[in-house]
């Protein structure tokens, strides 16, 4: 990781070396935290935050569905948001806002610990490889199955749940394959370990529905978008392994991945098709604001005087 200048904690900016918790905190124990993943791009008009609305909204639904009270309104999380990405000084970034209970009590039930909130910026290229999100990823389907809906609910992005993610990305790198696949119990194809799975055969999209234990991704939903509004036809629908060794092309999305092909599944070829390449070239002009059409999903970073950064650094 990229250390940068400094780190919203609990309301304060504090650097980046001071941002400590005790041994203690019950996040640590137990796994009991939300967090987001978004990222900062670089556009005409300054930096901008990709749906940093929509992330934050995921990140109150996360802390709902764990009974978890942010003692943060989105507005102030938004403005932290803003300004740590201003004081970092960095036009591209990702971003990690992190809620989780902190130090008090330890035992599984949270009662007595406070929650504290974070957010973290640093500079991070493509999740799966720079080179990768050219000439696609080698992926592998995990023995690992994703947690079920009425295990851990799969809508939040939980901290705890990554230990799912973690077991199966492990697998399927000591195999020699970049990222896994995980399957439901019933053996539908769900998502990777972080990232969302689309298939295309025969000139029509399909991705798994949210009944696939998948966390809703941003990424996916703005893909579906972008790929309708170009003509494709989107259909959210189960998928078994064989839709993948048999698809024309396979890609997967996320904040972090953005839009990676995929050019094989256990060994099958499926190589690195059209679609895919123009959707991820579509992708990374809307987020780095060369799309009028969508341009309402960017969010531009500001500073304190309300002077978005860029307009301010061609003053
Ligand atoms: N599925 C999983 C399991 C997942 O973790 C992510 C995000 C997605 C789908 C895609 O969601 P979205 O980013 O909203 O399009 N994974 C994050 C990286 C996880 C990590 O910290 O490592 C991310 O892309 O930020």
């Amino acid at each position: 990781m990229r250390e940068t200048e400094t780190i919203w904690m609990n309301g304060e900016f504090v650097d980046w070396a001071d941002a400590k918790v005790h041994v203690g905190v019950h996040g640590l124990h137990y796994g009991s935290g939300v967090f987001e993943g978004i990222r900062c791009y670089e556009t005409p008009k300054g930096p901008s935050v990709f749906r940093l609305r929509e992330h934050l909204t995921r990140l109150e639904n996360s802390a709902r569905l764990l009974h978890m009270e942010l003692p943060y309104s989105g507005d102030e999380l938004r403005a932290a948001t803003h300004e740590l990405v201003g004081r970092n000084g960095l036009p591209e970034c990702y971003i990690r806002p992190f809620a989780f209970y902190g130090y008090g009590e330890l035992g599984v039930h949270t009662a007595g610990n406070p929650v504290e909130v974070v957010i973290m910026s640093w500079p991070w290229g493509n999740y799966l490889g720079d080179e990768n999100a050219q000439s696609g990823i080698r992926a592998k389907i995990s023995s690992w199955k994703r947690v079920g809906a009425n295990t851990i609910p799969h809508v939040a992005k939980a901290t705890g749940i990554y230990l799912n993610s973690m077991l199966a990305v492990h697998e399927a790198q000591r195999a020699g394959y970049d990222e896994a696949i995980l399957l439901t119990d019933e053996g539908y194809v769900a998502d990777g370990s972080g990232e969302n799975i689309f298939v295309v055969k025969d000139g029509k999209i399909t991705t798994p529905p949210l009944s696939t234990s998948i966390l809703p991704g941003i990424t996916r939903e703005t893909v579906i978008q972008i790929a309708q509004d170009l003509g494709y036809v989107v259909e959210e629908a189960n998928l078994i392994r064989s839709d993948l060794y048999l698809a024309d092309e396979v890609f997967m999305t996320g904040t972090a991945a953005e839009v990676t092909p995929v050019r094989s599944v256990d060994d099958h070829d499926v190589g690195v098709g059209p679609v895919t390449l123009e959707l991820q070239r579509e992708y990374l002009d809307t987020v780095r604001g060369q799309s009028e059409r969508w341009s309402h999903w960017l969010d531009l970073v500001e500073l304190g005087d309300g002077v978005p950064q860029g307009a301010r650094a061609e003053a």
